[in-house]
């Protein structure tokens, strides 16, 4: 373990006080309408789970077999509803297939605009149509050797197929891991390998800001990369399905590759969903910790189903007419919760975008939300501080009154951009739900339910039916009401991860050893004197930049794999927009001058390495770097080098004092 440090406390947040109790118009069509309802509810959850849970799962999911036991909690191993079996795309879709919901847009996509002026595209599938879109594509992933428990790897852009192929893979149940886009080709080997996945679904490419990303292109160099020992590190790949979306010219391997239209050729519309057992593997995806390697967090069938479902219905109060959009990218855990998996399985409407949010222009959100009457917004707060920045006109120019709930997720919201979602798009009128929840615990856990709970700007609230959240401090006590600590959860929940793919020993010592007997969070937070909570973000070498999670030691292994670097320490500094920015201090190896084409080239390596979310905002050279004697890198002073302030605190175990003078006076 390296330096951890202690959270640091956002000063404007200490000082809120703003509060917002849901309004009486809202609360009386809500789902759950007072806080009296919510008290009573959660107190059941927590009373007496087993009880809970069971009427839970027997209310909102089809099991093919009923459960022989709720829960099984051999900590820090978890089952739920052991012995019972369902299957996650004929709760989402088949489900459905006699109601009137049939014949209701599950999916609603809009495409990004093209180049040349031309709008969007734009798709609208049914859930009868998804349903039939889903069952061909499993017998084209049947069709290509994929069985019950192989390993898929999804690599696609935000069209409808991505759902299509998630939804395809557990209907056969076979297990997917989804990789964002943006992500590299190396970044696709090391999944492939950690994975051992037997077929890669890409495309040839996507739109990004009227560029095509060449998603083959990585896949193909990605199958050409080799590890340390000169292995392939996708050697486990046999097949590679293609889906034309970009029409950008792509190499075809024969016998390798394969068109995802042309094999629609070969099959028909019939595949009956596969019986899984409740705790068979749904998805791995991977995401960034306090180590180089990013973890295969692993997701199971019945446990997550019923907690996405439950939380997307309540927190969101899905109602019947809802257009609902999360702009979340499936490539990350909210795209797989609450684009795909929940909404679907409450029967809902999903709207999908491809692009960004501000191409071709800053209104593009707001253009979407009035041409299809998005009723609940879900977004993250970093897009909310671009559009503040953007200014007001871009809102302002459409009619945004059909939004009635809104919601944020991703990192903390400072009370300021709260107030301009609430003013500036909420019309004063939306309840804002700001959602604390991350790839491990697979739905939301700390989040206002906005006809029970009155939210307070910046504050994720209170705790979801079954989450048992406390604040501990360093030797694990709780601390006192209004004291900053550690977030831990203290109790198992249905969607909780089991596990880090192929790692028990990882899962049980990054989870379940940081304070005892609980599930460490790795974030700080404080529960001020009404019990409500306030995430202040991570206390352990994880940054949250732009709303991505990316490990220091992830974008330190980049750069240290440059032939030109030594060594390198990865900080966070905040960012008005990003909410925190990465800061790399670099030792060249002897011989290397500091200059601008190094800076440029290193930034280069790590998107190379990585993703272009990873790149450095910042290069700063140094000789050494700050170290205790033990041989860690003071962290705590490179971050108050990196953001500029001061350098406080006890500085004495620094093996080499002019090492700090060194470092402040490379600031550019
Ligand atoms: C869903 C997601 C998880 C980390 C988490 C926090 C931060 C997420 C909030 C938040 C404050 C929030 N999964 N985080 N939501 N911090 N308030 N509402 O983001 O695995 O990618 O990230 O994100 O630090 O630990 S994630």
């Amino acid at each position: 373990m390296r330096e951890n440090n202690k959270p640091t406390a956002i000063t404007s947040v200490l000082h809120e006080k703003r509060v917002f109790p849901p309004t009486k118009g809202f609360s009386s069509r809500a789902h759950i309408k007072s806080l009296a309802q919510y008290r009573k509810l959660y107190n059941e959850s927590i009373k007496s789970p087993d009880r809970f849970w069971a009427k839970q799962a027997k209310n909102e999911l089809t099991w093919f077999k009923p459960w022989k036991k709720v829960l099984q909690w051999k900590e820090p191993f978890v089952r739920w509803f052991v012995g019972g079996q369902l299957n996650v795309s004929h709760n989402c879709l088949d489900r459905w297939l006699d109601t009137l919901t049939a014949n209701k847009a599950a999916l609603i996509w809009e495409g990004e605009p093209a180049t040349d002026g031309k709008p969007g595209e734009e798709r609208v599938l049914t859930y009868k149509q998804l349903h039939r879109e889903v069952c061909r594509f499993a017998n084209v992933l049947k069709r290509n050797g994929v069985h019950k428990g192989d390993r898929v790897l999804i690599y696609l852009p935000m069209v409808p197929e991505a759902a299509i192929a998630m939804l395809g893979c557990a209907r056969i149940g076979a297990v997917h891991s989804v990789v964002f886009g943006g992500f590299s080709a190396q970044s696709v080997a090391d999944r492939v390998f950690d994975s051992q996945a037997k077929l890669i679904v890409t495309a040839d490419g996507g739109f990004r800001r009227g560029t095509v990303i060449p998603l083959k292109k990585n896949v193909d160099e990605a199958l050409t990369l080799k590890a340390a020992n000169g292995d392939l590190l996708a050697k486990s790949v046999e097949k590679v399905i293609v889906l034309r979306r970009a029409n950008n010219e792509v190499h075809i391997a024969e016998g390798r590759d394969v068109w995802w239209h042309r094999e629609l050729d070969y099959v028909d519309a019939e595949c009956a969903a596969e019986r899984m057992d409740s705790e068979a593997p749904l998805f791995i995806l991977y995401t960034s910790g306090s180590t180089g390697k990013p973890k295969g967090i692993l997701h199971t069938t019945g446990g997550y189903l019923l907690g996405v479902k439950l939380t997307h219905k309540y927190v969101f109060d899905i109602q019947d007419a809802d257009v609902y959009w999360c702009t979340a990218d499936v490539g990350w855990v909210t795209g797989h919760s609450y684009v795909v998996y929940g909404p679907l399985a409450n029967g809902a409407t999903s709207l999908m975008y491809e692009g960004a949010p501000n191409w071709p222009e800053p209104d593009r959100f707001w253009r979407i939300v009035a041409k299809y009457g998005v009723t609940v917004l879900y977004t993250a707060p970093t897009a909310i501080r671009a559009f503040m920045k953007w200014g007001t006109e871009w809102p302002g120019k459409h009619d945004l009154s059909s939004l009635r709930l809104l919601g944020t997720v991703g990192e903390p919201i400072n009370p300021e951009a709260w107030i301009w979602y609430h003013e500036t798009i909420g019309g004063k009128r939306c309840p804002i739900v700001d959602t604390w929840w991350q790839t491990e615990t697979g739905g939301i856990m700390i989040t206002p339910l906005p006809g029970a709970i009155a939210t307070k700007p910046g504050s994720a609230t209170l705790p979801f039916f079954g989450v048992v959240p406390e604040v501990v401090d360093d030797e694990g006590k709780p601390v006192p009401r209004n004291t900053g600590g550690k977030l831990v959860i203290r109790k198992p929940w249905p969607s909780m991860l089991r596990g880090i793919w192929g790692d028990p020993r990882r899962y049980k010592e990054v989870y379940w050893s940081e304070v005892k007997r609980s599930y460490f969070t790795g974030d700080g937070c404080r529960q001020d004197a009404d019990g409500y909570y306030w995430i202040v973000g991570r206390i352990d070498d994880v940054l949250n930049v732009a709303g991505h999670r990316i490990g220091t030691a992830e974008v330190e292994s980049a750069l240290v794999s440059n032939q030109k670097v030594a060594e390198a320490a990865v900080v966070g500094r905040p960012d008005e927009l990003k909410g925190q920015a990465l800061v790399a201090f670099v030792t060249l190896k002897s011989g290397v001058k500091p200059d601008h084409a190094i800076r440029d080239e290193l930034r280069q390596h790590v998107a190379k390495e990585i993703g272009p979310v990873a790149r450095p905002d910042d290069i700063r050279f140094a000789e050494t770097l700050p170290k205790t004697r033990s041989g860690k890198i003071m962290r705590r002073l490179l971050k108050q080098i990196a953001s500029g302030t001061e350098i406080k605190g006890d500085t004495t175990t620094l093996e080499d004092f002019s090492v700090l003078a060194k470092l402040a006076q490379s600031e550019e």
